[in-house]
């Protein structure tokens, strides 16, 4: 996260941290970030996913990228999907879902740490201007952005902004997601509750003025999602 504060796991339950391993160094490394939707179930971007076959790991309920915490839970992953329609050149559907490894069905517990983040409805439409949250480790920040339905053109430095991609940003150009946070969440409160509504997934550089993040537009996929969970 460009600007930003740093933020304590708490704020932000539902933020995952999804590492890889790599067999050189013996180690899992920081991926991505990802958001817990349901206890076995993370959603992060395709486009951290493009070399397959490779063994994943899930870290919940810890606020820095490196340091251990009593109240993180960690979790292999059991398989992953990447959306059928993702364009690597676009961007378009930017989107993939996790299902975490359990002996008894039961995966994340909640916590003060560790809590899913609400999906919204199919067809919730917020007003432009929604102050929204993001968080990630790029930084171990959060900060607030504003949700914008349409960005302010079709088009971001040259680059299709697709209707299932959404704008959010700070007109001051200070507060943006950046490298390391994708994956990660955009929340916005409706109804009290913190609802999904976007993955960070690219951008213009960071925190450049007039100059929103891009996000995958989480409401054209709740029936994907929903229908990978039913009958997975
Ligand atoms: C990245 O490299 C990235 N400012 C994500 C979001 C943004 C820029 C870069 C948006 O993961």
């Amino acid at each position: 996260i460009r600007g930003g504060q740093v933020s304590d796991i708490r704020e932000q339950p539902w933020q995952a941290a999804i590492t890889v391993y790599l067999p050189r160094a013996k180690s899992y490394n920081f991926l991505c970030g990802g958001v817990l939707i349901d206890s076995c179930w993370i959603l992060s971007a395709a486009h951290c996913f493009q070399e397959r076959c490779k063994r994943l790991r899930v870290v919940l309920g810890r606020t820095f990228r490196l340091q251990n915490s009593s109240s993180e839970q960690i979790f292999d992953v059991e398989k992953y999907w990447i959306h059928e329609q993702y364009d690597d050149e676009t961007y378009d559907n930017d989107i993939a879902l996790l299902k975490l490894k359990s002996e008894f069905g039961i995966c994340a517990l909640h916590s003060p740490e560790v809590l899913p983040a609400c999906l919204p409805e199919p067809n919730l439409a917020l007003p432009d201007w929604t102050e929204c949250e993001i968080s990630g480790y790029g930084k171990e920040e959060e900060c607030k952005i504003h949700y914008q339905t349409i960005c302010q053109c079709k088009k971001l430095s040259g680059r299709l902004v697709t209707p299932n991609m959404v704008c959010a940003g700070d007109t001051r150009g200070l507060d943006d997601a950046c490298k390391g946070d994708s994956g990660g969440p955009l929340v916005c409160k409706k109804n009290g509750r913190m609802t999904l509504m976007g993955l960070i997934s690219w951008g213009d550089g960071c925190g450049k003025k007039d100059t929103p993040g891009v996000y995958t537009r989480v409401t054209n996929y709740t029936n994907w999602i929903s229908s990978k969970m039913r009958a997975n």
